[in-house]
């Protein structure tokens, strides 16, 4: 209960792997107040600018709420079966290899169980694989090679108790905002130093000390010095070493490698070397700037091999610190859900493994070799040798490298299946079987965070339409194809307790993931459970791993492992000169089917955007908010132009989350190259070669409108505001009519409207009428437009506002782009109120505008303009 007299649920945020618990109250109407947990261990109260937002995105307007089959809609009964005869006849006709499964860390333990469970003991191929795969996969290599097992040695607080954090490939501060916090917050007491290993300036770096810009991928170069310098400082633990193998040829493999790889200066390696070697509490957190790489496993070895050759590792404040990426990439890292891992951390290659596990589940059949990795299963599903595929909880048409390839891919496969809560994906699109799944907070089950911790998911919200639970659509299928006993399922707590069971068997093995302490958890319990930390067994629960030396190779010890600096596989030519990186905004999740139904998390970013370096734009005749045509051997994509000196001359940042709904030219994976991890399988998503053109459009054009608009120009991008919508458009060829044009944007033949317009030099301002209120209004100019577009994205629904002129009153200055999303607080105002109001500090622009005092995400950001506005100053 929070005082207002209706009771709060505990739940867990879905979106980043920091794994928040929340409290949820529904208000009985569909809608959903939603507050950080105070007693969750992995935010203890806090939540971000994503998590804050959660109630935003329980609508139902965009939901699928019954099965679809070849478009029509149709009963559970037929459409399972008919899922389950075309997957037994395929492989009936095909053999087992001949159907593939691809699903997601977001889904949740127990759904992720009953697919693994299905594919690889009952279907009898190994053929599933999941997004992780694009996430996690480098780091689980990486862990198995040094440890013998996937493990996380550390904790949170970890990050609390380190006198030095360093961020390696990670913007901590936009992607985990919460662990970025409480750094922060430990930082106030104890003066944590921060170094940010990143080849772009991210927000991340305002909180730091140190900034190493690095050449991309150069990682490996930087962690081999930093080894020979722990070796020259004598800074490695003799002791610690005895636990381990391999580190002479370590050694010499690090001596021989070449530093002058990363472009760092003698003075940025030396000063990194002498705060590593003369801070004994220094936890290395690592994500996507180290997994998504052709060198990624061999990256996260390097660092590995510094924290043990110190025996830095599994000690408070102290380790290696993977940071996941989705909910529950560790639960699916834990049921085995890529295609070379069997359940609970056991491995598909072992047949002594294999044997325990299809005596566990009494399967039929047992794979005994890897199924196909992420990017060869869409191969396969292009040559023809995958004739049925389910996606279930993901979106591979547009987030897979080489994303139109895989898109015509699915369109030609035989037979595809989608379990998704929406209709509205690029890949759903394309499939010939939809199935609606239930949502967070209309479904219960378990989730495993980045520091091992096992929370609950609970449902508030009654299921939609038809909408089933995933695991439920899973066990249904498995039944209809001839596996009763195995999936006679009713609830995911059973499932769980089956998931612990095994995982005891996995524990006699003398693996890590042991959880089967929790195996007898009756219905009520399970129901009750708290957050829980893994290991959990009758001797063990929670804690770090490896402080002792014991590690999980036959022998007892970790292994140091030599590796050597790579560059990345596309290299730069005269054709493709640029180096494309790719990542996140701090308030949108992936392809956005959820958060972009919140206008307030749309705010931040409104379209798809390049970060371009100040001389390269010059080079290339780009200006501020032009719009780009990125190109590369595989794709294009048109997004506009920032010209920013965060990214480096010659490289190029663009965000992952646009597409086909949203701004069908910016989907980025269309243009970055499918290469891969040879260790891995994991795509380099961070460094594909491009060529950067001007997009010679012949007008530009804003609008605004109270409704949905028909968007179909050469580019465009949407996005929902507070009144409706707003979109950016571009054409390549002049417009004759403006108001024809204008009408059937908004799809409004008759609403009364003011037009201004000088067609021959591509200049039209329209705005519409209904009842006296201004409904939608379209801007147009020969160059990008330049209107108030903050101030216009609130109009809609006034009452003859004077829309026309683009700019604001002066008693209602535009707020520019939104920077506070909780608050709705826009750069300008901050901006103005620092000239004005003399603010000095992040606390006391909180006094003054609320900005930056409810989620915090954008606190980084008002540093970041502080800073820049004091530099201004001190410049007059
Ligand atoms: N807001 C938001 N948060 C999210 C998500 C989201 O969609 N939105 N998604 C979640 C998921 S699934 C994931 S996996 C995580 C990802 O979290 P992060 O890995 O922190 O996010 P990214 O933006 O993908 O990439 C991190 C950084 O790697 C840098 N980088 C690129 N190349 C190199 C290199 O060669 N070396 C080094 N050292 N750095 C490099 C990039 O410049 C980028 O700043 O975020 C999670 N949290
Ligand atoms: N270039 C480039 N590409 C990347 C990355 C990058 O950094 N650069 N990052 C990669 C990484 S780390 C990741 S994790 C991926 C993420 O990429 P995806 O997994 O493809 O992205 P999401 O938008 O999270 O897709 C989740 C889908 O599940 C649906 N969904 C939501 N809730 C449910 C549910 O309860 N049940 C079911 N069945 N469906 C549901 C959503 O509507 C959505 O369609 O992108 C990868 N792609
Ligand atoms: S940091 Fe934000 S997105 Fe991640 S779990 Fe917490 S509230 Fe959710
Ligand atoms: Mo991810």
């Amino acid at each position: 209960m929070d005082g207002s007299g209706l009771p709060e649920t505990r739940s867990t945020c879905p979106y980043c792997g920091v794994g928040c618990g929340v409290l949820l109250r529904p208000d009985g109407h569909g809608g959903l107040a939603v507050r950080g947990d105070p007693e969750h261990p992995a935010n203890k109260g806090r939540l971000c600018s994503k998590g804050s937002a959660l109630g935003d995105t329980v609508g139902l307007a965009h939901r699928l709420l019954a099965p679809i089959v070849d478009g029509a809609e149709i009963t559970w009964d037929t459409a399972l079966q008919h899922v389950a005869d075309r997957f037994s006849n395929t492989i009936a006709e095909h053999g087992p290899d001949s159907v593939a499964f691809y699903v997601s860390g977001q889904l949740l333990t127990e759904d992720y169980y009953v697919a693994n469970k299905l594919m690889k003991g009952f279907i009898g191929s190994a053929n599933i694989d999941t997004n992780s795969r694009l996430c996690m996969a480098s780091t689980v290599a990486g862990h198995k090679r040094a440890f013998g097992t996937d493990t996380v040695p550390g904790t949170y607080e970890d990050l609390e108790e380190a006198d030095l954090i360093v961020l390696v490939g990670s913007n901590l501060a936009w992607c985990h905002p919460v662990l970025y916090q409480r750094i922060i917050a430990a930082k106030k007491e104890r003066g944590t130093k921060i170094v940010v290993i990143d080849p772009r300036r991210t927000a991340s770096c305002d909180g730091a000390e140190m900034h190493l810009a690095l050449k991309p991928g150069s990682d490996v170069a930087l962690f081999n010095h930093l080894f020979t310098k722990i070796y020259e400082g004598g800074a490695f633990d003799r002791d610690f070493l005895k636990h381990t193998n391999g580190f002479d040829t370590t050694l010499t493999s690090a001596y021989s490698d070449n530093v002058a790889a990363t472009g760092l200066s003698e003075g940025e390696l030396n000063a990194f070397c002498r705060l590593w070697l003369n801070t004994e509490r220094v936890v290395t957190v690592f994500s996507q700037g180290v997994n998504q790489s052709t060198s990624g496993a061999d990256k996260v070895n390097a660092i590995l091999n510094c924290h043990l050759a110190t025996g830095r590792i599994g000690k408070p404040g102290m380790g290696p610190f993977s940071v996941t990426g989705q909910p529950n990439a560790m639960g699916g890292r834990e049921v085995g859900g890529l295609a070379n891992m069997l359940a609970c951390h056991l491995d598909l290659e072992n047949a002594d493994h294999r044997a325990a596990v299809r005596d566990f589940w009494s399967a039929p059949k047992m794979p005994t070799a890897p199924g196909l990795k992420a990017i060869d299963m869409f191969d396969a599903v292009k040559d023809g040798r995958i004739k049925a595929l389910w996606v279930i909880h993901t979106n591979p048409a547009v987030s897979l490298p080489d994303a139109d390839g895989v898109r015509d891919a699915i369109a030609q496969c035989p037979f595809t299946v989608v379990s998704d809560i929406t209709a509205k994906t690029d890949t759903a699109r394309l499939c010939d079987v939809l199935l609606p799944a239930t949502a967070w907070a209309e479904k219960d089950g378990t989730v495993t965070n980045s520091d091992r911790t096992i929370s609950r998911q609970r449902a508030v919200l009654p299921a939609p339409g038809a909408a089933r639970a995933d695991w439920d659509i899973l066990a249904d299928v498995g039944r209809r194809m001839g596996f009763a006993k195995a999936f006679d399922y009713q609830t995911p707590a059973e499932i769980f307790r089956e998931h612990a069971a095994l995982s005891g068997i996995a524990g006699r093995f003398g693996r890590d993931f042991d959880i089967s302490a929790l195996s007898q958890l009756h219905d009520a319990e399970y129901e009750l459970f708290e957050p829980t930390r893994w290991p959990v067994t009758k001797t063990r629960s929670g804690g770090r791993f490896f402080a002792d030396g014991r590690f999980f190779h036959p022998d007892g010890k970790a292994q140091l492992l030599p590796v050597q600096n790579k560059a990345p596989a596309s290299v730069p030519s005269d054709a493709f000169p640029f180096v494309l990186n790719t990542g996140r905004v701090r308030d949108h999740w992936h392809t956005m089917t959820r958060t972009a139904l919140s206008a307030r998390l749309s705010s931040h970013y409104a379209e798809p955007f390049v970060d371009i370096h100040p001389q390269d734009a010059v080079s290339l005749g780009l200006e501020a908010a032009d719009l780009a045509l990125v190109k590369s051997e595989t794709g294009s994509a048109t997004l506009r132009v920032r010209i920013t000196d965060a990214v480096a001359k010659g490289q190029l940042f663009a965000p992952i989350h646009w597409t086909g709904e949203t701004a069908p030219t910016g989907r980025i994976d269309a243009v970055v190259a499918a290469n891969v991890d040879p260790v891995s399988g994991q795509p380099e998503s961070k460094a594909s070669t491009v060529s950067v053109t001007k997009f010679n459009a012949a007008w530009y054009g804003f609008a605004v409108s109270s409704r949905e608009m028909a968007l179909d120009t050469e580019y465009w991008a949407v996005a929902a505001t507070s009144k409706g919508t707003r979109a950016e458009l571009a054409g390549l060829s002049p417009v004759a009519d403006w108001e024809t044009a204008a009408r059937t944007l908004f799809g409004l033949p008759d609403a009364s409207m003011s037009l201004v317009a000088d067609t021959a030099r591509s200049i039209a301002r329209v705005a519409f009428e209904e009842d006296g209120r201004l409904i939608a209004a379209l801007f147009v100019s020969p160059r990008p437009v330049a209107v108030m577009r903050d101030y216009l994205t609130t109009l809609p629904g006034e009452v003859a506002p004077d829309v026309l002129t683009g700019r604001s009153p002066a008693d209602r200055p535009d707020p520019g782009p939104t920077l506070c999303s909780c608050f709705g607080v826009g750069i300008n105002t901050i901006v103005t109120a620092i000239e004005t109001q003399g603010l000095m500090d992040v606390d006391a622009i909180g006094a003054a505008l609320q900005a930056g005092t409810n989620c915090g995400s954008c606190r980084p950001e008002l540093a970041a303009l502080l800073s820049a506005h004091t530099k201004l100053e001190a410049a007059e």
